[in-house]
């Protein structure tokens, strides 16, 4: 059966994998905790945060920081202690509490490369720790005990920023995880999809999207976006309706899951019935793999950008939604009343993940290109980086109005847009992970894997 073959492969992979990720993580930590004069890094998987006036909390998300040592998303007040030259110390937090499933000890392929300690609380947390922390940095939520554990500093920007840059560039275990990040959304996007293709209402199509990643909603990376009809013009689209519309005519979906916390990131938009409609998310998928093809080490991320917009003026060009040029239409500023967002931005542990501006570990910032103040990635691509792939068009009310008042006005074939605006935009998301002679496309990879497999 394909799909225990792949899961046996999967397990064995990460078997194989972590031991070296976590050696890449060690060595990486000692060179910055050396560079910033540390001696050693606690970092925290974040605190409970409670809601107003009542005695439950809101949905945990470990920190990043925290889970690129362990794959552990769902223990608050849990830490690792890492001193160069050691084994990484991991404290699990294990109270003593009939209101709450406590952790279980930890099991699985990662976990014989700690020293695993259970503690019940933070003194027993600190117990567990040498007991001077006087040349040792800090990383996560303060607490009241905090201050009295005698840390050399809390947060320090220098040191956190450093770790952040050498996130970009993933390991191969990480890499691994974002393969079956993209394999548990691709099961999701079909089963949205079969939903959208039967009438579903959005709340259905998410749950239909849930149920086919096999996670809970607070499981995932982000809020699902299903935006049907018109909806899709609003780029973070997060009401899900309960009632059907009258007519479905397009589906925007941007969802994604999560595996052992790594995120996937990925965008599909369906039209109903629509030929012409039907037509343009093919055109914008060409152009979408157009731009996947241009992604290898070495490339600044600011020319994919604007490479962007070029095809995004020929495409536009192309469906006679512009009365001009592509190069005109991107001059005159056209292409950003339909591409308003930047085409990526890193991926990993965080959906927009860290670091997406630094010129160097030490620090310094690669400005956005002017008149693009949303694009989040500025680097050059290197080996081991993943990044979504993200063009899309849309027809916002707001933007399109602004437009209509100056000099853009004139360049924009306002009729074939009015017969587009029920249906409000396409977007096509896949991740990618850069290789020196181009990429791996991570989601498309999992679409082709899962189509005909059996559900897991
Ligand atoms: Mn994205």
């Amino acid at each position: 059966m394909p799909g225990v073959n792949a899961a046996a492969i999967l397990a064995a992979s990460l078997e194989e994998s972590f031991g070296p990720h976590l050696k890449s993580v060690c060595e990486r930590t000692a060179r910055a905790l050396a560079a910033c004069g540390y001696s050693g890094l606690l970092v925290h998987s974040g605190s409970l945060v409670p809601v107003f006036e009542d005695d439950r909390f809101h949905a945990f998300e470990a920190h990043a920081p925290f889970k690129v040592w362990a794959p552990v998303s769902d223990v608050p007040d849990s830490f690792v202690w890492f001193e160069p030259g050691l084994p990484p110390r991991l404290l699990i937090h294990r109270p003593e509490d009939y209101w709450h499933k406590p952790a279980d000890p930890p099991a699985g392929y990662w976990v014989r490369h700690f020293d695993v300690r259970l503690a019940g609380d933070f003194g027993a947390a600190r117990a567990a720790l040498p007991a001077s922390l006087a040349q040792a940095a800090y990383v996560g939520d303060t607490f009241a005990q905090l201050p009295a554990w005698g840390l050399k500093a809390v947060n320090p920007t220098a040191l956190m920023r450093r770790l952040d840059y050498v996130r970009a560039a993933k390991t191969s275990y990480e890499l691994t995880c974002l393969r079956e990040a993209n394999h548990l959304g691709a099961r999701g996007h079909l089963a949205a999809h079969e939903a959208f293709a039967a009438g579903a209402s959005g709340f259905d199509i998410e749950l239909a999207f849930l149920k086919g990643c096999g996670l809970r909603e607070q499981e995932l990376p982000y809020n699902p976006i299903v935006a049907l009809n018109a909806w899709g013009a609003v780029l973070h689209y997060q009401v899900l309706e309960k009632a059907s519309p009258a007519h479905s005519h397009s589906l925007l979906i941007d969802a994604g899951a999560e595996f052992a916390g790594y995120a996937s990131d990925i965008t599909r938009t369906y039209s109903a019935e629509d030929a012409a409609f039907g037509a343009l998310i093919e055109r914008m998928d060409r152009m979408q793999q157009a731009l996947c093809a241009s992604v290898r080490a070495g490339v600044d991320w600011r020319d994919v950008h604007a490479q962007a917009h070029r095809l995004t003026g020929e495409l536009l060009h192309d469906a006679d939604l512009v009365r001009c040029g592509a190069d005109e239409a991107v001059a005159a500023g056209v292409t950003r009343v339909f591409l308003p967002h930047g085409i990526g931005h890193l991926l990993g542990l965080e959906v927009h993940d860290v670091g997406g501006f630094m010129a160097a570990a030490e620090g310094g910032e690669l400005p956005r290109p002017p008149g693009d103040p949303y694009l989040r990635l500025t680097r050059r691509l290197e080996d081991g980086f993943v990044v979504t792939m993200e063009p899309g068009i849309y027809f916002i009310p707001q933007l399109l109005e602004a437009a209509r008042g100056d000099a853009r006005g004139r360049l924009i074939n306002w009729a074939r847009v009015e017969g587009f605006m029920k249906f409000g935009g396409i977007r096509i998301e896949d991740d990618l992970a850069v290789t020196a002679t181009g990429c791996e496309n991570l989601t498309r990879d999992a679409f082709k894997a899962v189509a005909g497999s059996p559900a897991v």
